[in-house]
């Protein structure tokens, strides 16, 4: 098979969300860097793959896709019909499908706009934007955040992962935030809820997230000397 390519630097947290899933489904997989500070995001090239001018954009022979999730869930489709990987999406099963559904919008809608303005204010913005924390947006994320890992700390608390208890796509999506989460001096938070901590670090022990979180730890320590 011609490797897929990812457009995007690999460190980039919605681009790692679908690096994280081709290495799940053993892809081959090319990654060609776009340069963020060229703005080549923005070049009529990268246009025409992402009309919105933003990372990742996906390449399979003449399928062009952008959405981070999107591209996820093509991926694990892709190599679950060539009998190649597990079912992430559990599609086989009509209820086991839907509570991968519920928990991939739950990371979409109430876990990443809780947890992912402290990655940016306190890792991404003053790296790449030169701007300080906005520790008022900061603590406002994090009481949100406390509230939504109240409901993942009860239902942790009965299943091993999110949509049961095996891993899932819902489970895996959660990776690049809280992977770089873990690098800010909020890290801690997640001591108050055990559940919650032992199943993160059940999925950053799977090989997929070791190889990539190798990637990160260098930038994000790259991002915390600069
Ligand atoms: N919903 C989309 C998805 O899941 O694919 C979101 C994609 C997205 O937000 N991509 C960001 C992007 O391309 C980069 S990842 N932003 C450029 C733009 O919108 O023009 C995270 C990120 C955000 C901000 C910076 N920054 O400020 O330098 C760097 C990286």
């Amino acid at each position: 098979m011609t490797p897929v390519k990812v457009f995007g630097p690999a460190m980039s947290t919605n681009v790692a969300r679908v690096l994280v899933c081709l290495e799940e489904v053993g892809a081959e997989y090319e990654v060609v860097n776009i340069d963020f500070e060229a703005k080549e995001h923005k070049s009529a090239e990268h246009l025409a793959r992402n009309p919105f001018g933003q990372i990742p954009a996906f390449q399979d022979g003449d399928v062009v896709l952008f959405e981070s999730r999107a591209i996820s869930k093509y991926i694990i489709r892709k190599y679950k019909s060539a009998g190649e990987a597990a079912d992430l999406l559990r599609e086989g099963d009509l209820r086991e499908a839907a509570m991968v559904d519920v928990w991939t919008e739950v990371e979409a809608h109430q876990y990443n706009p809780a947890l992912s303005p402290v990655v940016y204010e306190c890792l991404i913005y003053p790296a790449m934007r030169g701007v300080p924390t906005n520790q008022k947006v900061v603590d406002e994320s994090l009481e949100k955040l406390r509230k939504v890992l109240d409901v993942y700390e009860a239902r942790l608390s009965k299943h091993t992962y999110l949509a049961g208890d095996s891993v899932s796509f819902a489970d895996l999506n959660h990776f690049p935030f809280t992977f770089y989460f873990m690098a800010t001096p909020h890290a801690s938070l997640f001591d108050s809820y055990p559940h919650v901590k032992a199943w993160w670090e059940r999925l950053v022990a799977r090989p997929s997230m070791k190889k990539l979180g190798a990637t990160m730890a260098a930038a994000a320590a790259g991002i915390k000397q600069a």
